[in-house]
This record gives structure tokens, sequence and C-alpha cells, in this order.
């Protein structure tokens, strides 16, 4: 029947198709005119014009995909940090030119209009913008690949300040309509909770378990595309939403009692309400944990029911996906496919372990013990019981395999126990992730060095093979073709258009880096960003900077590890020489200094160097002397789109964690492939940008990890460097003098002796260093020529940090899945 149906064309790819699209979609999916449309109105139209130019390749993929079934990567995340999508497609799709024209003719601007665009803040930082380049990549790579999460109704939480302080409004990211999603009701899934478990005797006479869960919900598909970079490939990302059972609130709709039906339903919508702003400090809060088994049981049941193909032999599970757990969070995916392969499908333990130690690959984000994830016993007992007793079982295997290795070592036993006994019986996910699964990665060579030494020392003894890095990246379509518009064109023309998905080839620049006509054009494109960012802050903020100074930004959620703290004392420091005469302002490089930082709403600490942050900046930007050469800038709800305009406007870039505390960093690698310089410690990914662009390129100070290490052994007392550093100690005195609190001491107080007295992040060891880099930096800003050749050096030193190579090391180490170009 449907051979006499004509294929339905996809509008074709030039201005006049364009506009005829465009006019459609406004009409009769918008139901407006061009002269009644509002911008919103006029933003959906164009998302869904661009939207349809995909879909053809879209489904494409997915039928060449079912029909070639090969293998796959299923990447578990509970966060995505996507970033406005609009112009992501407009890229892909080679529609950018096009798009810009035929709005024109319309009467209509493409830059007005990509305004309009809420960015989806569906993760907290570093974690859930990782997981959104790595998909870019896999898709632009031609890997069969599919994303799993949780559609949140509310993102990251919008910051604003009050009289410097953080305030979190809700993010209503679809309240205007959400053009970049497909729901597919008809293929919900059903996930259990509570309950009880009981055993019995099936037809074979074999005891068996299973589990009757007390409540479920409805967990909700809702499909985005995933577009890869000019290759006919849409790849999908499927986030899950939830939704109450129908026979869940009918059966108490029928006694009669609305109220609490519509009580149910809320209670069951809950659990995809809203993503918890905690990053690095899981709270171990009990919705958390309905997230993240919601997500996980409805993306394993989605993959295992709908992916494969009927039929398909469980058995052979590893021969065909790596399910990709991004971090701890989906880890209860380990015993769900236990679950499901023992209770469900009638494996035998040994058969359904061997099936799913081979499934699992674990990514760790961290090295602070407060950021592991543990889960009460008693909760995951009540919320999933059926799973806590195959975590029990599976440790008890995995115990009796230390015993017997290490002669019944009982500390070396308990050390590596998957349940901790104190404070109190918990779940160390972490070591579930790492007995669950085939290998376990660092995010960086240093991060992954410190998991074998240190963070999981007895497993790595245990499974040497297991462990290896793979090394984060950004992607090159984002933060660099998109993002820095000017600089791309001129890369394109010195070396062609193969970078965008070849990024090692930016190497072909380095000659140029000694071409002083080239270096001008560099900086014209510098200039050109930078002014883009004042009109930015400008219309967004009311933020005033100047952009012939030199730009100086530490952008990254606010944590005490990652030392905003040095950056401000640094600021009070160059405020007190330039008050006191110490430095002649018109021997100081004029700098702007730009922050962005949120702080998870219930970190104290974090909240008070906002405040700080925001204080210090008032009254430097007021001082008439000072604001001349220094002016502190900090625009609230810094977010992936503040990012696009201020990465590529920067001049120097602040990565000044303490050493052997950030796992990677990726803001690090988007400064350094956008040109700035980088002042940083030896800690993450640092270590590697220094070893690729060069000592001279890069502004190295602070301690090393086993410096730090051996001083906190040796019981590091803070005060003893603020005895003996009169910089510091006249910068700090400042903050407790109340010269930033209106004359209140008590203000800034408690940071002043937490670094006085804990500083457990070793912010007045590193003080003087850290000064004396920033000298270094002045000194090197001076010579505008040497510093563009560094700034270009960088850009053409820096294609390792593709997300692409990223992707190649864990098809080569971790997944070993191929490319499967889709055809046309
Ligand atoms: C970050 N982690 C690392 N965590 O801090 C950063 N945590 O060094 C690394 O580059 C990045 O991961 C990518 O590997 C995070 O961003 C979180 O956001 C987070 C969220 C919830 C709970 C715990």
């Amino acid at each position: 029947m449907t051979e006499s149906i004509p294929p339905i064309a996809t509008p074709t790819h030039d201005v006049d198709g364009f506009v005829r699209q465009y006019l459609r979609e406004l009409t009769y999916t918008q139901g407006t005119t061009l002269e009644r449309a509002s911008l919103n109105d006029k933003y959906l139209a164009l998302a869904r014009t661009v939207r349809s130019y995909l879909m053809a390749r879209w489904n494409r993929t997915m039928t060449q995909q079912y029909r070639k079934q090969s293998r796959s990567v299923a990447y578990l995340s509970a966060e995505y940090l996507l970033g406005r999508q609009l112009d992501n497609a407009l890229i892909a799709s080679d529609l950018e030119q096009i798009a810009a024209e035929g709005l024109e003719r319309l009467g209509l601007s493409l830059d007005e209009l990509r305004e309009a665009e809420v960015e989806p803040g569906l993760g907290n930082g570093g974690l859930g913008r990782l997981a959104a380049c790595f998909v870019d990549s896999l898709a632009t790579m031609d890997i069969p690949a599919i994303g799993y999460g949780i559609r949140y109704e509310y993102g990251i939480f919008r910051q604003t300040f009050v009289d410097g302080r953080q305030v979190e409004e809700p993010d209503n990211w679809l309240d205007n309509g959400s053009p970049w999603e497909i729901a597919r009701p008809e293929q919900e899934v059903a996930v259990g909770f509570g309950g009880h478990t009981e055993k019995y005797t099936d037809d074979d006479g074999v005891e068996r378990s299973r589990w009757v869960p007390g409540w479920s919900v409805l967990a909700v598909p809702y499909n985005y595309m995933v577009p890869g970079y000019l290759n006919g490939r849409v790849n999908t990302l499927r986030l899950w939403s939830a939704r109450a059972t129908h026979a869940f609130d009918l059966k108490i709709f029928n006694y009669g009692d609305y109220a609490e039906a519509v009580r149910a339903q809320t209670f069951a919508e809950n659990i995809s309400k809203v993503l918890y702003p905690e990053d690095s400090t899981p709270q171990g809060k009990e919705l958390r944990l309905q997230q993240q088994y919601f997500f996980v049981a409805a993306s394993l049941r989605d993959y295992i029911d709908r992916v494969l193909e009927e039929g398909f032999d469980l058995h052979r599970l590893p021969e065909r996906i790596t399910f990709q757990l991004n971090d701890t969070h989906p880890v209860i995916a380990v015993p769900e496919l236990m679950r499901i392969l023992v209770d469900e499908k009638g494996f035998g333990w040994d058969e359904a372990w061997e099936v799913t130690r081979q499934c699992f690959a674990y990514t760790c984000h961290t090295l602070l013990p407060e950021a592991l994830e543990v889960w009460p016993v008693e909760l995951v007992g009540r919320l999933l019981p059926r799973h806590l007793e195959i975590i029990y079982r599976i440790n008890e295997e995995f115990l009796g395999q230390v015993r017997e290795r290490s002669g019944g070592d009982e500390m070396l036993v308990r050390r590596m126990s998957i349940i901790a006994e104190h404070p109190e019986r918990a779940v160390r996910m972490a070591f579930l992730a790492t007995v669950g699964a085939a290998k376990v990665n660092g995010v960086a060579e240093l991060h992954s060095q410190l998991l074998r030494d240190k963070v999981l020392h007895d497993f790595a003894q245990l499974w040497p093979e297991k462990f290896t890095n793979v090394t984060n990246g950004v992607t090159p379509r984002r933060f660099v073709r998109l993002a820095n518009p000017g600089l791309s064109a001129l890369i394109t023309e010195a070396i062609g258009d193969g970078w965008v998905t070849d990024l090692e080839r930016l190497r072909e620049l380095e000659p140029l880096a000694d071409d002083a006509e080239f270096r001008r054009r560099f900086r014209e494109v510098k200039a050109a960003n930078k002014d883009r960012l004042v009109r930015l802050l400008a219309a967004r903020d009311g933020i005033e900077i100047d952009p012939s100074t030199m730009l100086d930004v530490m952008v990254k959620r606010l944590h005490e590890y990652k030392r905003q703290m040095l950056k401000v004392l640094h600021v009070v420091t160059l405020y007190d020489r330039i008050r006191s005469g110490e430095l002649d302002p018109a021997q100081v490089v004029p700098r702007t200094v730009v922050f962005g930082a949120k702080a998870a709403p219930g970190y104290k600490m974090a909240k008070e160097i906002i405040a700080l942050i925001n204080h210090v900046g008032a009254v430097v930007n007021a001082d008439p002397v000072v604001s001349q050469v220094l002016r502190v800038a900090f625009p609230a709800n810094y977010n992936v789109t503040v990012a696009e305009t201020l990465v590529p406007a920067a001049d120097l870039s602040e990565q000044i964690s303490l050493a052997g505390k950030e796992a990677s960093g990726t803001g690090n690698m988007k400064f350094a492939l956008n040109g700035a310089l980088t002042i940083g410690t030896d800690d993450g990914a640092n270590v590697e940008i220094r070893q690729l662009v060069g000592d001279e390129h890069f502004f190295l100070f602070g301690l090393t990890e086993p410096e730090a290490s051996a001083i906190q052994e040796a019981g590091y007392r803070p005060a003893a460097y603020y005895e003996q550093n009169p910089g510091l100690r006249r910068a700090l005195d400042l903050v407790a003098s109340g010269e930033f609190s209106g004359g209140d001491r008590s203000v800034f107080e408690p940071i002043v002796s937490n670094l006085l007295y804990e500083d457990r992040f070793m912010v007045l060891a590193d003080y003087q260093s850290y000064v004396e880099a920033q000298d270094r930096v002045e000194g090197a800003y001076r010579d505008e020529d040497a510093w563009s050749r560094s700034a270009v050096l960088n850009v053409a030193r820096s294609g390792f940090f593709s997300s692409d190579r990223s992707m190649r090391d864990y098809l080569e180490r971790i997944w070993h899945a191929e490319a499967v170009p889709v055809e046309l």
C-alpha cells in the first residue's frame, strides 16, 4: 500500500525551500501569521523548520540501525547540560547561511530569534556538559549510540543576586514550548518501587526470588535529536519523564477521592520534577535515589525490549552493548540487570553475573571523598528490596574472592566491602560500580593515576587491567565553530575546514604563530569577540566592561577546592597595592576580572564566597583610582549560553584548583582552544594542557599533589603562612577589617577564620606562588606580539582536547564499537 504514496521530500536546501517551510510551520503548526506572531512564535517556527530538515536523517538513522544491528553504546547519565539547540542544528545541517538569508527576506533576524531559546540546563556543570559533548561526538563520528537520561521539568536553578548574595529561582525552561523534543507516550515503561520480595519454586522445581513492588510510576520517553556534523546521522537522546500509572490513580478515583488521586499523581510526577543542584556533594535524599532507579530501569527495559531485535539471546548481550555509567548516579543499573536476567529471564546467578559485568563500564569524575555516593542500606531496602538482596549477594561473592586471594586479610575485606558499616550501614556506589564493571576510567591522566593509587587502590591491586584513563574533551562544533565564528573563519582560511571534525589538524597553524600578519588578524578576532561580550553583558546584566583591558576569567561551579577564594585574594592584593601606593596605577596592566559561578543552594561557605566576590567587586569598581586599572564583573546565572560568548573573548583562563582535587576540568580546554593562556596548577587536565602547549605558554604555579599531600600529613598550619607573608596578611586583614562590608567585621569573619584555622584546600599555602605567577602574566601581556604568539600556539596545540579524540579512546579501550555510516 505504501508504494503508492510518494516519498515526502525534505524541504529543498536553499533559501526558497527554507522560506516556504518556515511559513508552513508558522501558519500550520504555530497557527499564526507573520504580522501577528510573537517573538516566541517566530522562534518556534524557526526551530521546527530546522528540525524538519533533520527529520528524514533521523528516521533513516533509526531504520538502518534497527536493520543492521551492530555493536553500540548506551550512555547512561543523570545529567545532560545541552545548551541551546538551534545553532547546533543549523551548523549540523549546513543551514546557517540559508536561514539567515531566508529570515531576512521575511524581515526577520536570525540573531534576534536565536535569543528567544531558553537552554535546557539539565545538568550541574562539567559532568553534564561532558555527556552533551560526548553524544555530539558520537553522532559526528557515525557511532551507533543512544543517550539515556532524565527530562527534568526544572533544570539547574536560575541564579540572581540580592545584595550580592545568591538567590535561586526555578528554571522553567519548558514554559514556552519545547520544539526539540518528541514525546513517545506509547513507548512508556512502568517502573516499580518498594513492596517486598518473595521466594517461590518455579515449574522446574528451582527456588527463585521475585520482587512484588508496592507502587509504580510510568516513564514516558522524550526523544531529542543529536545531529552529527554534516554526515547525515542523527542519533537519539532519550530522556524520561515520570507520570502516574493509570491503574494507580484510577483505583483511588473509583473510591471517589479525587483529591487523593491527584495527590498520587503529583507524588509520581515529582520524580522527574527537578534536577538536584548539588554538584560534588550528593545529599543522599530519597527522591534522588528514586530518580536514579527511575531512569536506569526505564532505559534498560527500553534497550532490551525495544532496541534489541525480538528474540535476541541475552547471553550475547555483551557482544551488542556497553552501558557506560556516567559517575555512580546510574550504578543501580548493575543490580537491575542482574534482577532482569535472574528473576525475569531465568538465568542462573553465575551466567547472569558473567553477562552483567561485561556490559557495564564506569567513569569516575571525582577525587573528593565526600563526593562518593553512599546510600543507606535502610533506604535501599525500603525502596528497592530485591536490589538490596542482589547487592548483598554480589558483595558476598566478591568478598569471598578477596578473602581467597588475600589469605583472609579481614582488614582488606572490610576496606573493600561494598557495604560500609560506619557511620551507618550503607552501599558504597563507587565500589559497586568498580566490581560490576568491565572497565573503570578516570577523566585525565593525573586523575586516573590518583584513582589507582588512592581512591580505588585496593581494587586496582586486585584488577590492574580493569583500570584505564580517558582524558576528557570538548566538542569543537559548539565550542569553536559555533562559539567563535571569527576564529573559525580565520582557521579555515589558513588550513581549510577539515579541523572541525579532525581537531589535531590545528597543528597546521603552528608556523603561523610566527607570521605577524596572522597574529594581527588573530588579535582582531579576539577584539571582536570582546566587543560581542561587552554587548552581551551590557544588555543582559547592565554590566559595563572595557574591551581594551586584559580579560581574566574564572568560570565554573563555586567550590572551595576550585579556589575562587585565591582569585579574590589576588584582586584584594592588587587593590591594596594600588591604594597603598606600592603600585603606580600607570604601571599596571589594566584588567577586568570576570567571575561566573553557581553555588549549591545548601553550601554555606560557597555562598559566602559569592557574597565576598560581589562585595569586593563593588568596592574595587567604585574606587576612582583602582577602577582605572582593575574591575570585577560577576554576571549572575553563568550557563552554557554565556560561556559561548565569554570563552572566545578571554585572554587569561583561571584553572587554580588545589593539585589533586580537580578530576579533569573541561573549561580549561575550551579556553585554550579559543586562544586564552592558562594560569593554573598542576591539576587535572591542566597537566596535559601544559605538556602540549609548552611551559613557556602556560603560567604554572602552586604545590604539586605529592607536595600538598606531604604538607597535609605533616600537619598543615595555614596561620603560619599568614604570619610569615606580609602581602597575604594585608589582604586577609583587609577582608577581616570590614573594608568590603561597610565596616561590619562580622560579615566575612567565617571566611577569614576558615582560611586561618582550617583552609582545607590550601589557599594560603599557594597564595605567594599565585601572586608571583600573576606578576609573570602582567609582564607577558605587555609584550603584545609574544602574547598573541603564545595564544596562537595554544590553539594550534590543543587539538588533543576534542571530545572526538575522547570518543576514539573510549572506543579503543572500552567500547570496541565501530562507525556505521548512514547511507543516503
Ligand atoms: C566534574 N564533576 C569534575 N560533578 O569536577 C571535573 N557531581 O573535574 C570534570 O572535568 C567533569 O566532572 C567531567 O569529567 C562534576 O561536574 C557533578 O556535576 C556532580 C553532579 C551531581 C553529583 C555529583
